[in-house]
């Protein structure tokens, strides 16, 4: 666990922070030079992100109108990723997939260095497929798995395999999941399987190609969930690994949109999808607001 630690932002490369070669954060479209970084993201104390650009806009809006504290404009000056911020709040999208999330997160933690942001936490609200619970269940994820199923995130580095561990916070999870009790948001923890895609990887029969047959695919899920595992998504253990490694509490929130016991095809009617999707919004932001006293 070289390298891990807890409570302060390391920084742990000595390149980028160089005099002479000022920081420009190019997925996010502005850099140390161009904008004023500690002025607007220097109260910045939790970073939600989730995958796509629409919900996390919305996301930002609702948790202004709650809480009657102004909603910024899209602070992303790329069309990568949108950023909006509401008070101590940032609300970052992520994309799909590891790749396009890693990149998300180091841009975010250089971010939140140039901001002078000291211990940020880092949520993850996003959907998900559920491994025997029912559809709507919100999974708080005890850990990251990765699609050959160990408690690990892969980099390749060099042509090297590395592997680092994917510890999530459990007094971030226990307090989470306390919120939704109160809230009667039904929740559950367990393991979340991370995918490496949606269809194969995640063994739907319903993709473009199948070459295993329906027997194989409940053989999968009935063992994922022996192994503990809720459900699956294709973003935990390079979210997991990263904050941990930059020593940031964090934890994954997300909502199953179907049990995989039942079915593949995501099909839901827009106002349950609407429902579902305010699911991980309404406990983590009670939790904020628990937390922040806003
Ligand atoms: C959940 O949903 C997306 C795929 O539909 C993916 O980003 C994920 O983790
Ligand atoms: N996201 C996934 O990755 N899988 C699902 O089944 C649903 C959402």
């Amino acid at each position: 666990m070289t390298g891990y630690v807890n409570g302060n932002v390391e920084k742990p490369n000595k390149y980028f922070d160089r005099k002479d070669k000022r920081d420009f954060l190019y997925h996010f479209g502005f850099g140390v030079d161009t904008i004023d970084i500690p002025a607007i993201f220097g109260d910045t104390k939790y970073v939600c992100t989730g995958g796509s650009p629409g919900r996390f806009k919305l996301y930002a809006e609702w948790f202004a109108k709650e809480t009657n504290i102004k909603c910024s404009e899209n602070l992303s000056r790329s069309d990568r990723f949108v950023i909006y911020k509401t008070g101590p709040v940032c609300w970052i999208n992520h994309g799909m997939g590891t790749p396009s999330l890693s990149i998300m997160l180091v841009e975010s933690f250089k971010l939140m260095h140039h901001a002078g942001v000291k211990n940020p936490t880092f949520i993850r609200l996003g959907t998900s497929g559920g491994v025997g619970v029912p559809p709507g269940t919100v999974v708080v994820s005890t850990g990251a798995v990765n699609s050959e199923l160990s408690e690990t995130y892969v980099q390749v580095i060099a042509g090297k395999r590395i592997e680092r561990p994917t510890q999530l916070d459990s007094t971030l999870r226990e307090a989470l999941c306390a919120v939704g009790k109160e809230k009667n948001i039904p929740v559950e923890t367990g393991k979340t399987l991370c995918a490496d895609d949606f269809y194969e990887g995640q063994m739907r029969l319903d993709g473009y190609f199948c070459d295993y047959e329906e027997e194989s695919k409940f053989d999968f899920l009935r063992k994922l969930n022996t192994l503990g595992v809720r459900n699956i998504e294709m973003e935990s253990t390079c979210f997991a690994s990263f904050t941990c490694r930059a020593g940031f509490a964090s934890a994954i929130v997300c909502v199953t949109l179907l049990n995989r016991m039942d079915g593949d095809q995501v099909q839901i009617p827009k106002e349950q999808y609407i429902e579902y999707e305010e699911r991980p919004f309404r406990l983590v932001t009670a939790y904020i607001r628990q937390q922040t006293g806003i």
